[in-house]
């Protein structure tokens, strides 16, 4: 149950210039397949008529979608409209649409967040809406539990082969490096490589440096997301996680160290930990076949390079 061949398809990529989207299009070489896009100036994924206009245009067989409105726990706690109306807006528009003009199979994408704070660890599938969220992200987090819910009822009212993904936390070429918006990898690893570039004594890591956190390359992210699309229908969504966490001061030392930076860690204390731990099971995955294939300090090396080859694009 679940095979679904990529092969000669037209494939949508939505949000194929984000740091996943992209991961997705560049794995997607493999599998001969037409991969389509919409860039923003385009397309307004906020918009139901453009979305529709765009899918009934192109007709894709199959769409990942991967557009959001993402960003870190500074981001997410400051701008809470934007974080749910954005990503309510983006996945209505894109599963309705995906639904009215026969898309074959659809990928939602949302994440680790949308699990109850305190939730048993490692955190299975089922323990979605049996507690709080952590309130830094609850505003994203309905939004992808929202977009969970949608494409199972597309798929209970309809047959819609609509199936969901729940990444952990996920870092790699393309991630967003600004200082505010940005999640904790891409920022420790540019305030690390300022702070030596600088000669300061010294960086800042935000919270306690207590709280722990899976981390998974993007690009085995996206080598879960070709196999979901290929091997799983069913309507309960997949955690796509490495199952491995550290602790958020372990992974600061690991970055300046991979970075090159010898000074001191200075706690800021003003800035929230948010949820203490989000560890997830990838056993419904793994039983698929899949494994992460890139270690965590071989990725903030990989990281690390993408982001000084590109950061002058960043600046621009
Ligand atoms: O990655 P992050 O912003 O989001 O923060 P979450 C993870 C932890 O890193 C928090 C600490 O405990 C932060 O206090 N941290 C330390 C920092 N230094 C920094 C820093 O310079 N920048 C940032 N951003 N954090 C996100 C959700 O939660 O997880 C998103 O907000 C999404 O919606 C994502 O779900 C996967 O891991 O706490």
């Amino acid at each position: 149950m679940g095979a679904y061949a990529l092969e000669g398809k037209k494939v949508w990529v939505a949000g194929h210039r984000g740091m996943v989207g992209s991961a997705i299009v560049r794995r997607l070489g493999r599998e001969g397949c037409e991969v389509i896009t919409a860039s923003r100036s385009e397309v307004d994924l906020k918009d139901q008529a453009t979305v529709r206009a765009f899918v009934e245009r192109t007709r894709p067989n199959a769409v990942f979608l991967a557009a959001a409105k993402v960003g870190g726990i500074l981001a997410n706690d400051t701008y809470p409209a934007d974080f749910l109306y954005d990503n309510l807006m983006i996945e209505a528009n894109i599963i309705e649409a995906s639904h009215r003009f026969g898309v074959e199979k659809l990928l939602f994408l949302g994440s680790s967040c949308i699990y109850p704070k305190m939730a048993p660890q490692p955190i299975i599938e089922d323990s979605l809406l049996t507690g709080p969220l952590e309130p830094t992200n609850e505003w994203y987090a309905v939004a992808k539990i929202a977009g969970i819910k949608l494409a199972q009822a597309y798929r209970r009212q309809h047959g819609s082969d609509f199936i969901s993904a729940m990444p952990t936390n996920l870092y790699g070429p393309g991630d967003n490096f600004d200082l505010n918006s940005s999640h904790v990898m891409p920022a420790l690893i540019r305030k690390a490589h300022e702070a030596k570039l600088r000669g300061d004594k010294e960086i800042v890591m935000w919270g306690t440096g207590t709280p722990r956190r899976e981390f998974l390359h993007v690009d085995d992210c996206a080598d879960a997301c070709v196999l979901l699309m290929k091997a799983y229908s069913d309507d309960t969504h997949v955690n796509v996680g490495s199952g491995d966490d550290v602790t958020i001061l372990e992974l600061t030392r690991t970055v300046c160290d991979v970075v090159g930076f010898t000074g001191e860690i200075v706690h800021d204390l003003s800035k929230p930990d948010g949820t203490p731990r989000k560890l997830m099971s990838a056993d419904r995955l793994r039983a698929l076949g899949w494994a992460p294939s890139i270690p965590l300090r071989e990725g903030i090396s990989a990281s690390y390079r993408w982001f000084l080859e590109n950061q002058g694009a960043l600046r621009a």
